[in-house]
């Protein structure tokens, strides 16, 4: 397994739009684990493979207290089982130490292919669903500073452009 680098914000290779998976197979299983131990190293609940420069339709995902539940969605989709929205402090580990209240649905059923390539669905609420919609808006190219204000957005771009020029 292996440890992959995160693309940070602006970074324009988180603009991309990922590409469905044609079969599940084994080189597809070695992107998933790698995903999953950079996930678990970062400390995130989720990752998109675009946030690691992969441009296919992959997510890994624990909302475990223990951190012992690996979820793999691959080629997910959902749908909206009502009109709530629920209102919950987003971050992402490609905008890190930002956090802000967005809304999403409040409930929803996921689809997707786990790591043997079956099909399942699931239906979710809270956190779980929150975090769904954040993962699958990654594989759109989109990232949640999106929804905030132009001003909000250029603020948390020059913050973090700053911090990485320290850090080099
Ligand atoms: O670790 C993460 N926590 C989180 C909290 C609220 C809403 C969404 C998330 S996802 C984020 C990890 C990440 O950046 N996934 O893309
Ligand atoms: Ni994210």
């Amino acid at each position: 397994m292996a440890i992959l680098d995160i693309l940070e914000y602006p970074d324009p290779r988180l603009r991309t739009v990922a590409k469905p998976v044609k079969t599940v197979d084994d080189d597809i299983r070695q992107i998933v684990d790698n995903m999953l131990e950079t996930m678990y190293t970062a400390k995130g609940v989720g990752l998109a493979a675009t946030q690691v420069d992969i441009h296919l339709r992959i997510v890994v995902m624990d909302m475990s207290e223990n951190g012992d539940n690996p979820v793999v969605l691959i080629n997910p989709g959902f749908e909206g089982l009502s009109d709530e929205k629920s209102e919950l402090q987003e971050g992402c580990l490609s905008v890190p130490g930002f956090y802000e209240k967005l809304h999403r649905l409040d409930k929803i059923r996921l689809t997707a292919l786990n790591r043997d390539g079956e099909q399942y669905s699931m239906d979710l609420d809270g956190l779980a669903a929150v975090c769904v919609q954040h993962e699958l808006d990654h594989l759109e190219g989109k990232l949640f500073v999106d929804y905030l204000s132009r001003l909000k957005q250029e603020r948390i771009k020059k913050k973090l452009e700053k911090n990485r020029r320290h850090h080099q």
